[in-house]
């Protein structure tokens, strides 16, 4: 599918704001897939879907879920991690993607998951360090891309569940589970 095609698809499923989010992480993730041999059309095809599900209403992704026999323990977490599975699901079956590669990018880039792929790597960090995001400790991780992904990504992971701790939220396993593969694996 043509990069233009797929924009046109996925940009009636989001809001101005989460469109541009969305062509920006398209850019990061082609210059890292070049940088460290991902398939640079993947990641471009997984960039652009990444997000495909986010504004679906919680009731239709919790159905999915479900019906579709998903990790149930998604339910016992924030919402917010069920678009990215969900996502994979609903971009296989009404954009009729089914490249297993770029169906998992979408489906591990929020929580990421133990053993990830280059491809899986690139979409989860250009979905962190895209240009329009601006959160404390962005450039360090938008540094350490330039040098090593695996570095990078543990940073990005910190980050993020030191920000979740400090909200008093819950960290679904599969956060904790890529954190611990990339410490164990950089030293
Ligand atoms: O969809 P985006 O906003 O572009 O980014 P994302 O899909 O990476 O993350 C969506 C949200 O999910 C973000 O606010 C952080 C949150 N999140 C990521 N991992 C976990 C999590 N929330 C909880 N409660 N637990 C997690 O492990
Ligand atoms: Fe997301
Ligand atoms: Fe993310
Ligand atoms: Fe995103």
């Amino acid at each position: 599918m043509e990069r233009h095609e797929a924009l046109a698809i996925v940009r009636k499923q989001l809001t101005e704001h989460r469109y541009q989010h969305t062509i920006g992480v398209m850019e990061t993730a082609i210059e890292l897939a070049k940088k460290y041999g991902a398939d640079v059309k993947k990641a471009e095809l997984a960039a652009i879907f990444h997000d495909y599900a986010k504004f679906r209403p919680k009731e239709e992704m919790k159905r999915i879920i479900i019906e579709q026999n998903m990790p149930s323990d998604l339910l016992q977490y924030n919402a917010e991690l069920w678009h990215a599975p969900v996502g994979a699901y609903l971009v296989k079956t009404e954009v009729g993607i089914d490249d297993v590669d770029i169906l998992d990018a979408i489906r591990y880039h929020t929580s990421g998951r133990a053993n990830m792929t280059v491809l899986e790597k690139v979409v989860y960090l250009a979905d962190y360090i895209e240009p329009g995001r601006a959160f404390p400790g962005v450039d360090e991780v938008r540094e350490l891309a330039q040098q090593n992904l695996d570095l990078a990504l543990l940073k990005a992971l910190q980050n993020t569940i030191s920000f979740l701790m400090k909200k008093n939220e819950a960290i679904y396993p599969d956060t904790f589970y890529t954190y611990n593969d990339l410490a164990k694996k950089i030293k």
